[in-house]
């Protein structure tokens, strides 16, 4: 085996493709962190969104411009995404949905970015964004939740990033959990371990001002910067899904969004 390696490793061909990969302006993943200039320069814009319009009702469509939502119909008397300012603002009938509300748009990359700027208003108790990708047709996990920042407001605040592919929504996970639970009366140590290797906690000062975004996936790497400020990255396999085919916001309180930008780089 390890003969191989070297073997390989002196092969001209792979020299030369480890040269390109290492010199790739995509791939190089020991470069810095990617900016949102980067993307402005190197990635497609694949889908805008500046709110500037009335929502026309309470429905799953009524935000318009191709919005959707998983959760509007479950009480179609509350208007849960209102359109006010030029801002989305999302006020999630958690109650009486009996779920966070939750908004998604065509996305549709495997490595790219979403750009937007957020603030938690302070208007109410559990505010909370949560901005990510999923893919319906993927049949592993519940709902296709591939991934997400979880961005907790209060004090002191903080932000999650975290792999539901391969973590707490994944079906064969969730199954093998709760047959242990119903065996055993506990999660055992090990699926505790592996679900907490599928996440990272980052330390993050809430308040109730505009912040600038980006959430980044390249490879199996998703990355956080907030007001041009990188804040941490989580490797994990999950995030290398190949489509990214929505973004997803979800709330269980109040947020307010705008500017939304979704950039692929392939
Ligand atoms: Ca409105
Ligand atoms: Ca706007």
């Amino acid at each position: 085996m390890t003969q191989n390696r070297i073997k390989f490793r002196r092969h001209p061909a792979l020299l030369l493709l480890s040269t390109a990969l290492l010199t790739s302006p995509i791939l190089d993943a020991t470069a810095a962190p990617k900016d949102a200039a980067w993307y402005r320069e190197k990635a497609t814009l694949i889908f805008e969104d500046t709110f500037d319009r009335e929502e026309t009702g309470t429905g799953a469509k009524d935000i318009g411009n191709n919005w959707n939502s998983a959760t509007a119909n479950r009480v179609p008397h509350i208007k849960q995404a209102d359109l006010d300012e030029g801002i989305l603002k999302i006020a999630s009938a958690t109650k009486e949905a009996g779920h966070g509300a939750h908004i998604h748009h065509d996305a549709g990359f495997q490595d790219g970015a979403v750009t937007l700027r957020f603030k938690l208003p302070g208007l109410n108790p559990g505010e909370r964004f949560q901005v990510g990708f999923v893919d319906r047709e993927c049949k592993t996990v519940h709902a296709g939740h591939l991934g997400y920042a979880f961005i907790v407001g209060g004090k002191p605040g903080s932000i999650t990033l975290k792999d539901s592919k391969s973590g707490a929504m994944n079906l064969e996970l969730t199954k093998r959990k709760e047959e242990a639970v119903k065996a055993t009366g506990k999660v055992p140590e090990e699926i505790q371990a592996l679900l907490k290797s599928k996440e990272t906690v980052l330390p993050w000062k809430a308040d109730n001002e505009w912040h600038d975004l980006l959430l980044a996936v390249e490879g199996d790497v998703m990355q956080i910067s907030v007001d041009g400020t990188p804040l941490g990255e989580l490797k994990s396999e999950g995030f290398a899904h190949p489509v990214k085919r929505w973004l997803s916001f979800g709330a269980l309180s109040t947020v307010w969004v705008d500017d939304v930008k979704v950039w692929k780089v392939q």
